[in-house]
């Protein structure tokens, strides 16, 4: 029976939010849209099987598809990272997170990453995260006058604290991440380097932005940010050898991809998810095009306009700008907290979220700041032009909270861009 007729509720819901993505503008720098081949996989009858375990070695009957599915995602893992390990079975971002630390380190050991309120991650060490709760986080900040990552700074932090794990990646850091760096600094401390390039997968993919292959020993992404893949995340490993093995696993026998493949499974997951799994394969297949690389370039072709846009309506802007995806925006001068403005341009379809600013003095649920990106908006096909029109929208959302008339203009320009640039009209 139809999902129509046999749930009406969850078919209508599901129906609204068609047409919400395909009638707003989506600007929350962590998510995009799928492709429709990618959504076809996702909604398909692997998600009936279990096979715990890796291909060749299941702990079920009947996987030889599942075989064949898996092996083909780590193959394109592999080749399109340039990396010789690809694990393909975490869930999303932090179970794969949890799992590098649970093959890397024991309760207590030191990891050092960027501070939650100056854009890192909940797993890259915050209190109420596991990370900071069962392991000892001493986190690293931006520079007070740049809102920069302070490599000088790190390294004399990491050569006074020993971390065993340093942690290169972001989800609020507007610019480009030197992950080379980051290298230099674990290698002078023996420790390892963990690059979660999650937000800016595509962009290394595309070329846009350095890859960390040559300097992490393990590099964590989520599948579904500006790779343009579903839910889920691929640990890799660049190199199988634990170039810390004396160090830190002398009694070990496993290398470093053994000892991820083991942390993911039996350590913290059971059955991976087939059909997550088959969508991450045709999407690293998609991220493996020239269009592709257009696309990633596109996204900072973007970002970069919508950032001089934004400066020209006299918004300031965390770092002064942007080399990547997203923008943060520093409502302090607007006299708008990051809720209202995220509330306000809710209201006319344009999604974005309230972020905490690098010193921010207000509060996570109503911090400064709002936090907005292109990756998006540039699958729908949005290019620079587009981009300026977008800025004139915020603008003018932003800065007439009270007239009817200018939201009535705004959601008539909205309509316009967003029936210029189609999505998953076969859905609707
Ligand atoms: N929640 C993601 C983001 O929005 O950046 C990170 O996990």
């Amino acid at each position: 029976m139809s999902l129509k007729k046999q749930d009406s509720k969850i078919y209508k819901a599901i129906q609204d939010e068609v047409h919400r993505q395909q009638e707003g503008l989506e600007m929350i720098p962590s998510e995009n849209f799928v492709s429709e081949a990618v959504l076809e996989a996702l909604g398909t009858v692997l998600t009936n099987k279990y096979s715990e375990g890796y291909a060749g070695k299941r702990y079920y009957g009947g996987n030889t598809f599942i075989d064949v599915i898996e092996k083909t995602a780590v193959q394109r893992a592999k080749e399109l990272f340039g990396v010789e390990h690809a694990n393909v079975q975490p869930y999303s971002g932090s179970p794969a997170n949890q799992a590098v630390y649970y093959a890397l380190l024991e309760p207590g050991d030191k990891v050092m990453g960027l501070s939650l309120p100056y854009g890192g991650h909940l797993t890259h060490g915050w209190k109420v995260n596991f990370s900071g709760r069962y392991y000892h986080s001493v986190p690293y900040g931006v520079d007070q006058e740049t809102h920069l990552i302070n490599y000088d700074e790190i390294l004399a932090m990491a050569k006074k604290e020993r971390p065993k794990l340093l942690i290169a990646g972001a989800t609020a850091y507007p610019r480009e991440i030197d992950f080379e760096a980051f290298g230099r600094i674990a290698k002078e401390v023996g420790a390892y380097l963990l690059a979660d390039i999650s937000h800016v997968a595509g962009l290394v993919v595309a070329g846009v932005h350095q890859s960390p292959v040559p300097a992490a020993d393990v590099i964590m992404t989520t599948t579904h940010k500006t790779l343009r893949g579903p839910r889920g995340a691929i640990i890799m490993c660049p190199r199988k050898e634990d170039r810390l093995k004396e160090k830190y696993h002398a009694d070990s026998k496993w290398n470093l991809a053994e000892l991820i493949d083991r942390a993911v499974f039996p350590g913290l997951q059971g059955g991976p998810h087939n059909h997550q799994t088959a969508a991450i394969a045709v999407a690293l297949r998609e991220a493996a095009t020239a269009d592709f690389k257009n696309y990633g370039q596109q996204i900072v072709k973007n970002a970069k306009v919508l950032a001089e846009n934004l400066l020209g309506h006299d918004f300031q802007l965390v770092s002064g700008g942007t080399d990547n995806h997203l923008i943060l925006i520093d409502l302090t001068n607007k006299q708008l907290s990051g809720q209202e403005a995220e509330t306000l341009l809710d209201e006319v379809g344009i999604t974005v979220n309230k972020n905490m600013v690098p010193f921010d003095t207000r509060k996570p649920l109503d911090p400064s700041g709002i936090r907005l990106g292109t990756p998006a908006l540039t699958a729908r096909g949005f290019k620079e032009e587009d981009m300026r029109i977008v800025a004139d929208l915020i603008a003018k959302t932003i800065h007439n909270p009270k007239k009817e008339l200018v939201k009535k203009e705004t959601l008539k320009g909205i309509k316009e861009l967003t029936d210029r640039y189609p999505i998953y009209t076969n859905l609707a």
